[in-house]
């Protein structure tokens, strides 16, 4: 008999990571995560891992026929710088790797003949202001509004809710088979601030690197201006929207894409935090104008209020929790006892 799972591709990077912590403190002993990677040590024991490339059609259609999967996280991703520096690369495994795992989805609601729940995060790079002036006029920005994307990432992004939003409505519409239901759900993240990983290959990484850098004692240098500002969300936050959209009541639900956010920063106002906990930190500024043009096409704030309406969303860490009871003692006792 097929084994019931709850897939979660790119499942060793960050999110990955502080999700399948979540799921399987909450019991979920049915996970079965895929990678390139092999999942990080302290959470291998929760799930069944495959290594493996998503682009992988082989891989694939072995998944198809050996389990039964309910549900879908697909965090798989190249995120926004390195999308600039490989844009191919980028689309095949952000375009069609979400494809594929659509097709999947697809495949295993018409033969078990039920929904398939397909969560995606989506980003803050959907957005596209063409200058600073537009982002300081319109400061929260709502989610149909500026999907201009400057980066091949953004684009990725803001293509693939359209898939997702297509898959799930009007997928094979003129074919006479079987329909497809596939429950599609996405949130737009901020930037993103974990304790215990370091993302890698994204533009708003000058955040969580300035934290992890301090709190190792190593010289940090800033890729973008004191006053260049983003939203930021603390991780636990991030995966508590991903965890209680897919429990929201799909009658609640007025749209497939939902915003979600926390607090806004600059990225002086994180040094100034970062240098209140480790005095000693040495932080500069030495911008790298193309990274930072990134960031300044992204809005200053979104407009959550969507998510906060049908379901109940709202962020637990703003910012003084985020740095003052998570980021900074779980960075301070990490890095302490890397070095013990
Ligand atoms: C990136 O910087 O590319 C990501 C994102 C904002 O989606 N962290």
């Amino acid at each position: 008999m097929r084994k019931r799972v709850v897939l979660i591709t790119g499942a060793s990077g960050e999110v990955g990571h502080a999700l399948i912590r979540e799921l399987a403190e909450q019991g979920n002993s049915h996970l079965l995560t895929l990678d390139l990677h092999a999942l990080p040590a302290d959470v291998a024991a929760y799930a069944h891992h495959i290594q493996g490339d998503l682009l992988d059609a082989h891989l694939l259609g072995r998944l198809v026929s050996e389990y039964e999967i309910d549900v879908i996280y697909h965090l798989a991703a190249l995120l926004s710088t390195r999308a600039e520096i490989t844009p191919e690369m980028a689309h095949q495994v952000n375009v069609e790797g979400t494809l594929s795992l659509l097709k999947v989805a697809a495949e295993q609601s018409q033969w078990r003949n039920q929904s398939i729940q397909f969560i995606f995060p989506s980003s803050v790079a959907v957005y596209g202001l063409p200058d600073r002036e537009s982002k300081n006029l319109y400061a929260r920005v709502r989610e149909f509004e500026w999907n201009q994307p400057r980066t091949m990432y953004g684009c990725n992004k803001l293509y693939c809710e359209m898939l997702g939003s297509y898959f799930s409505r009007h997928y094979r519409q003129l074919a006479a088979q079987k329909p497809v239901t596939i429950d599609f759900r996405c949130v737009r993240f901020p930037g993103l601030l974990s304790a215990f990983t370091l993302p890698s290959g994204g533009t708003s990484d000058y955040g969580p690197e300035m934290v992890h850098a301090a709190a190792q004692g190593k010289p940090y240098s800033c890729f973008v201006r004191d006053d260049a500002r983003i939203p930021f969300m603390a991780m636990p936050d991030a995966v508590n929207a991903l965890l209680q959209l897919g429990h929201a009541p799909l009658e609640r639900l007025t749209r497939q894409v939902y915003n979600v956010t926390s607090f806004t920063v600059s990225a002086g106002q994180i040094r100034d935090r970062v240098m209140s906990a480790f005095p000693d930190a040495d932080i500069c500024f030495a911008p790298d104008l193309k990274r930072e043009a990134i960031i300044d096409s992204w809005p200053g704030n979104l407009d959550d209020s969507a998510a906060r309406m049908d379901w109940d969303w709202a962020p637990q860490y703003d910012i003084d929790r985020t740095f003052d009871e998570y980021l900074i003692p779980n960075v301070r006792e990490r890095y302490c006892r890397t070095a013990g």
